[in-house]
């Protein structure tokens, strides 16, 4: 890969991520909606939305290889659900196609399957169960990766991302969280194994309280290099509440399940 796009570059994850590329490829081009700062040596910067096909044409011009973190990070209206994580998705994907752009890895979420209960392994063959609007736009982008794979044979990663903050604060997080170095070398396989077409993985560090079998990720390459257990102690010593009501408790979305529950999960 000689130019790389990293999408969503000024968000919680982005930020990070850029730091974590830094030489990894011989240009790394960042795009957002917001400033970016000064580009680091090996840098090219794109300020602009997914949603403006001519900004969409900057970003992917000349680019081997995208990986896609923009658009909405959390719940929101309908409206903007449908204009930016829905058809900012298509449009992007369709251009990078037009720019010949060989390999996606697309920022899915653990939303896209929140419903399942706690406990219930799953390993990204399942059917989806998506717990809001935010991760009913990820099964869409999960959709897509693979319809772009089959039509248009783009390899692409989806990548069910967990929790990735600095670290775990609760029961839910001890399970799904993913350090940044953890993801970033996780989406640094998806653009440069050899051979794929569309696989769904979970973005999650080698963590012993996990409901996601990521066999997928490892039958890939993947070997997580950190553990949320070294924080195990002092989450099952807190007695901060976890946020969110019962349904809440008990599926693996958390609090992003439990905004218009009307139903058993
Ligand atoms: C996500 O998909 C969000 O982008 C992130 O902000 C977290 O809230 C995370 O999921 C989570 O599951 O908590």
């Amino acid at each position: 890969m000689k130019r790389v796009l990293l999408t969503g570059a000024g968000g919680g994850i982005g930020k990070r991520m850029r730091r974590e590329l830094s030489g990894a490829y011989p240009i790394l081009r960042v795009s957002d909606l917001t400033d970016l700062g000064p580009a680091a040596d090996g840098e090219e910067i794109v300020v602009g939305d997914i949603c403006d096909p001519g900004d969409r044409a900057r970003m992917v011009d000349g680019v081997d290889g995208i990986i896609h973190l923009g658009g909405l990070s959390v719940e929101n209206p309908w409206e903007d659900i449908l204009r930016v994580n829905i058809d900012g998705t298509y449009r992007l994907y369709e251009a990078a196609f037009e720019a010949g752009v060989k390999r996606i890895v697309f920022a899915s979420s653990n939303h896209a399957v929140g419903f399942y209960p706690r406990g219930h392994m799953l390993d990204g063959t399942e059917r989806p169960r998506p717990d809001c609007r935010y991760g009913l736009s990820k099964v869409f982008g999960e959709g897509l990766s693979q319809y772009f794979a089959d039509n248009y044979g783009i390899g692409i990663l989806s990548v069910r991302i967990g929790w990735c903050f600095a670290k775990p604060e609760t029961q839910r997080q001890l399970g799904c969280w993913v350090s940044i170095g953890d993801l970033t070398r996780l989406c640094r396989l998806g653009l440069e194994i050899p051979e794929l077409h569309h696989e769904i993985v979970y973005g999650v560090s080698d963590n012993s309280r996990t409901w996601w079998d990521n066999s997928t990720a490892r039958r890939l390459g993947f070997t997580p290099q950190d553990t949320a257990d070294v924080w195990i102690p002092e989450v099952d010593a807190s007695d901060v509440p976890e946020p969110g009501n019962e349904v809440a408790l008990g599926v693996q979305g958390g609090p992003f399940a439990s905004t218009e529950y009307q139903g058993d999960p």
